[in-house]
């Protein structure tokens, strides 16, 4: 199989699981040890020197510098598969706003959720923006599920997970979208070994 993906249980490799199960992508799945820190053994650091997952390697393509092509960060993973993969760009404005939606998520929503002294401040903000743009109640981009659905709503729904004592109900949307996400087969099939 060309495509392998290394992560970890509980990690943000769920996030290109999600979309490989979603566009049904044939991939091999390789689960880490991270308590006995694999991901910071020599045979990983090969594929991504920094030893965090995700990490995919693609041996049906050749890196410029020669072998393999290797990739790290959860976010040009996403971008990769759906550039070659999905096939979700025909046009430089359909690849930058996926690269707008994908950046959004894993550094601006990101640093909202997940950074406490970011949390109080820029959390609600965000919150009340995408909350009326969910409300449209269409895909981010274009007419179909696609790759900047897949980062946003994979972050939403780390809410339930990681804050469970946050309070959405101002945000209707934003617990909709959660719950849709919830209810894919694909996104549960994702998270049963991430
Ligand atoms: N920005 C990176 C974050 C990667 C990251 O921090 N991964 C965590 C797991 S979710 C990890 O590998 N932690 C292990 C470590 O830092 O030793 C991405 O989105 O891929």
């Amino acid at each position: 199989m060309a495509l392998t993906l290394y992560g970890g249980p509980r990690s943000r490799a769920s996030m290109p699981r999600w979309y490989l199960a979603e566009k049904g992508i044939a991939y091999s799945w390789r689960l880490l040890d991270m308590q006995a820190d694999e991901h910071r053994q020599p045979a990983f650091l090969a594929i991504n020197p920094f030893g965090k997952v995700p990490a995919l390697e693609d041996s049906s393509a050749v890196a410029p510098q020669g072998g393999p092509l290797r990739l790290f960060e959860s976010g040009a993973i996403l971008l990769y598969l759906a550039d070659r993969y999905g096939q979700e760009f025909s046009s430089p404005e359909q690849r930058a706003l996926a690269e707008q939606w994908v950046l959004f998520a894993n550094a601006t929503l990101a640093t909202a959720l997940f950074v406490e002294s970011a949390r109080e401040r820029e959390f609600p903000r965000l919150m009340a923006a995408l909350d009326q743009r969910l409300a449209e109640a269409t895909p981010l981009i274009g007419a179909s599920w696609g790759v900047a659905d897949c980062a946003v709503n994979a972050h939403l729904a780390y809410l339930p997970i990681f804050f469970p004592q946050l309070d959405l109900s101002p945000y209707p949307a934003v617990q909709a979208t959660i719950e849709a996400t919830r209810a894919r087969p694909a996104y549960q099939t994702a998270m049963a070994t991430a």
